[in-house]
């Protein structure tokens, strides 16, 4: 059975977690405390030497680090993959996205302030600058979703659950959501979808 070193709050660690479930596949999960150095244990750097979750123990081959390396090792040949290549490519242009725009700013602020607690105060003008540039994510991402139910394909696809993963708890990084009709809708569709379940949930 496949074994998923994780923690719990992670956005990236939950993407792997949807896709499991959505495909109905079995696998136990073991719980990392990212918070108090465990990752970067010996232990755990001996399964990923670059020291994060999520990692995936796949029984027969080793363990996959990087949240988008796992889903689509997950999700190959399945339907949340699109079969067309241009759509295929389009899931991808958003997963690139997603690692290089939207995680590092949204993400790492919901970090900083949800799960750190470090304050305003604290974080000066780092945190002006990770919302700046969160906000522009945003920005892009309601303009992408206009006309669209999907990101890709014109279904649901690894595309929507990795932008999911942080868009709909930007919340808690003081992102305010209420000016981004197409991204409130769309997070409704996807927290719809069949086996969905909540960020914490195992
Ligand atoms: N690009 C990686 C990012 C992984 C990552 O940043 N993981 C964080 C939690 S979301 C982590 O393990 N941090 C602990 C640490 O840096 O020691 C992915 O998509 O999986």
């Amino acid at each position: 059975m496949y074994r998923l070193y994780d923690y719990l709050p992670s956005g990236n660690g939950y993407k792997v977690r949807l896709v499991l479930k959505y495909l109905s596949l079995p696998y136990e999960l073991t719980e990392i405390d990212i918070k108090n150095g465990a990752t970067r244990k010996p232990a755990f750097l001996a399964i990923n030497p670059n020291g994060r979750i999520p990692v995936l123990e796949v029984p027969g081959k080793g363990h996959l680090a990087e949240s988008h390396a796992i889903i689509s090792y997950l999700a190959e040949g399945t339907e949340l993959v699109p079969d067309e290549s241009f759509e295929r490519a389009r899931m991808w242009q958003w997963m690139c996205f997603e690692q290089y725009n939207l995680e590092p700013n949204i993400g790492m602020v919901r970090f900083w302030v949800g799960s750190l607690g470090k304050t305003r105060a604290e974080l000066g003008e780092k945190l002006v600058e990770k919302k700046k540039h969160g906000y522009a994510a945003l920005d892009v991402l309601e303009e992408g979703l206009r006309d669209r139910d999907f990101l890709a394909g014109g279904r649901y696809s690894l595309a929507d659950i990795a932008v999911y993963a942080y868009t709909h708890v930007a919340h808690e990084g003081g992102f305010d959501l209420a000016p981004y009709p197409n991204i409130r809708a769309w997070c409704e569709r996807v927290c719809n979808q069949p086996r969905w379940a909540p960020i914490t949930e195992r």
